[in-house]
């Protein structure tokens, strides 16, 4: 097993707009982080995770004149949806940052000021593109033609021209520790996502516009009247907020610089270039890596109001389970590739994953302890099959689930550890502890005494992916909380323990329900 790192580890996750409800693209992030976050617990780290909502800017201001509200009732109200997703799909969250909040005002007037102290900032005039629906100045040649000929961004978004006087950033002056920084190997992955930003930095970077004057929705510039600041200044400083920026807190000596931002592929610029060049200009230390996930799609459509294919994430956590859906994402989709999803599709994977594999293990295993030895555990000999069915669970679950998962390839190490799944499921039928009962008793207890030892790895290993089902399977195995860690997997004794606290199997409660479509979708 590789050494332990128990380094503390700081993730965040982009921090949503709440302009409107959260769709399956914020449930999707926020799982993903949850993931790692429980991963990374489980491998002993400290952990700190953040995630949140960006709720100044003029998307915002706009959605709320739209509905005839203040910008601030709108946030209160899209805010608390948001942090009812998290809780609903089990996100392990230590602070869900509302940029609205004070400290978070204070935070980032404190970068400003650290900025223009270094005299990065500097008075004149906007004139060029911005997208509101992006937050984003886009030069002229970064713009595309839509249908009917009208200028959009290159995310497709409608932009306007914009004039006014506004606070400059002098992000050119950072153009070539941008460039070093985008070219050291592990600071923004996936790799692919590298080179489109190396040569938007190579082909050179105008100065940032960052304060507004034509609408008053955001944190106000120190000593500058009638300026807010660019939405985008304020919603990246939320990382240094939630850990007590800019005060020298124990938070911000343990966890800054941040180990990772998980974010979307379509606001890598913003975390890669912007993101740096502030944290520079105020003389903090860099975070280590951002990765830019995939997007993910309903049936390979992107979802809008206009298709009508919105899909509320609570409605799939609800009807197919929270777990289900977890697990589903994650084993799905590549890490860091766009993937599709469909109701379908959970379900299949589903089924016939976690409810006819694993789960099924599960039930037949702890039913037939129950049953045929009264629950009772005792010490076995392995046999050699024995020792080979449990030299491939180990290895799954202690190497390649963790190695992966550490590389953020999630699909993989799920992968991996289904094949030990697999492995169980081959070895009960061909074991048939059923037809040993009369024949050998001996025999049986030690098979399914073996597929006991081997249940409880799986399940330590799977519990950042399928938190409640796997606390609920340990929890059925008389696992101790406090060994239920990575490191519990190297801990040879565990089963004697159990043995001579003389730990009874009751007959098990299903884990995993059989999912099914209701016709008219399947
Ligand atoms: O961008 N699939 O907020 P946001 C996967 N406030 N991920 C998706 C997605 C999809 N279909 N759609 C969006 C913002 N995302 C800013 C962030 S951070 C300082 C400020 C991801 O609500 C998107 O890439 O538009 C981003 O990481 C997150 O959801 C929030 O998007």
């Amino acid at each position: 097993m590789a050494e332990t790192d128990t380094t503390p580890f700081y993730i965040t996750t982009a921090i949503s707009y709440p302009n409107g409800r959260p769709h399956i693209g914020h449930a999707y992030e926020a799982i993903a982080a949850d993931v790692i976050a429980r991963f990374q617990r489980l491998q002993g780290r400290s952990v700190r995770f953040q995630t949140g909502t960006d709720e100044h800017g003029l998307k915002m201001a706009r959605k709320a004149e739209e509905q005839g509200r203040k910008p601030r009732d709108l946030a209160d109200e899209m805010s608390g949806y948001f942090r009812q997703m998290c809780d609903a799909l089990n996100v392990s969250y230590d602070r869900f940052i509302r940029t609205s909040e004070p400290d978070h005002h204070r935070a980032s007037q404190a970068i400003w000021q650290a900025m223009e102290a270094r005299g990065d900032l500097y008075l004149d005039r906007y004139e060029g593109w911005y997208s509101v629906r992006d937050e984003a100045y886009y030069d002229e040649s970064e713009l595309v033609e839509g249908e009917g000929g009208e200028k959009l961004s290159p995310q497709g978004t409608p932009v306007e021209w914009t004039i006014e006087e506004s606070w400059f950033f002098r992000l050119s002056k950072y153009q070539q520790p941008l460039l070093e920084l985008l070219k050291t190997p592990g600071f923004l992955e996936p790799a692919s996502r590298r080179n489109e930003m190396i040569a938007f930095v190579e082909q050179g970077l105008r100065d940032l516009s960052v304060s507004r004057t034509s609408f008053d929705w955001g944190v106000k510039v120190p000593g500058s009247d009638g300026h807010v600041m660019y939405v985008w200044v304020d919603a990246l400083t939320n990382y240094l907020t939630g850990l007590g920026y800019p005060d020298d807190t124990a938070q911000m000596r343990e966890f800054w610089p941040a180990s990772l931002h998980l974010i979307g592929k379509d606001i890598v610029r913003f975390h890669t270039i912007y993101w740096p060049a502030f944290l520079m200009s105020a003389d903090l230390p860099l975070p280590q890596k951002v990765f830019g996930h995939g997007f993910l799609l309903n049936r390979g459509q992107k979802e809008s109001k206009s298709l009508g294919n919105v899909t509320d994430p609570l409605e799939l956590a609800e009807r197919f389970g929270v777990d289900a859906l977890r697990y589903f994402l994650m084993r799905e989709v590549a890490f860091g590739q766009d993937g599709s999803y469909s109701p379908e599709a959970i379900v299949l994977r589903a089924n016939a994953e976690l409810a006819n594999s694993f789960g099924n293990l599960a039930q037949r295993t702890l039913s037939m302890i129950a049953k045929n030895m009264d629950g009772k555990l005792e010490a076995f000999e392995q046999a050699e099959a024995d020792t080979a069915l449990l030299a491939t669970v180990s290895l799954a679950c202690e190497t390649e689930l963790p190695r992966e998962f550490n590389a953020l390839n999630f699909s993989v190490g799920i992968e991996a550890w289904m094949r030990a799944v697999y492995a169980c499921n081959q070895y009960v039928d061909e074991q048939a502890p059923w037809g040993l009962k009369k024949t050998d008793p001996e025999r049986m207890k030690a098979v399914l005494q073996t597929l006991f030892v081997a249940l409880r790895d799986l399940a330590i290993a799977i519990q950042p992916v399928v938190p409640e089902k796997a606390a609920s399977l340990l929890d059925q195995l008389g696992i101790p909380a406090g060994e239920r860690s990575f490191s519990a997997l190297d801990d040879r004794e565990w089963f004697n323990r159990l043995v001579a606290g003389g730990y009874t199997v009751a007959p098990p409660t299903p884990l995993f329900p059989r999912l099914e479509l209701p016709a008219e979708e399947g």
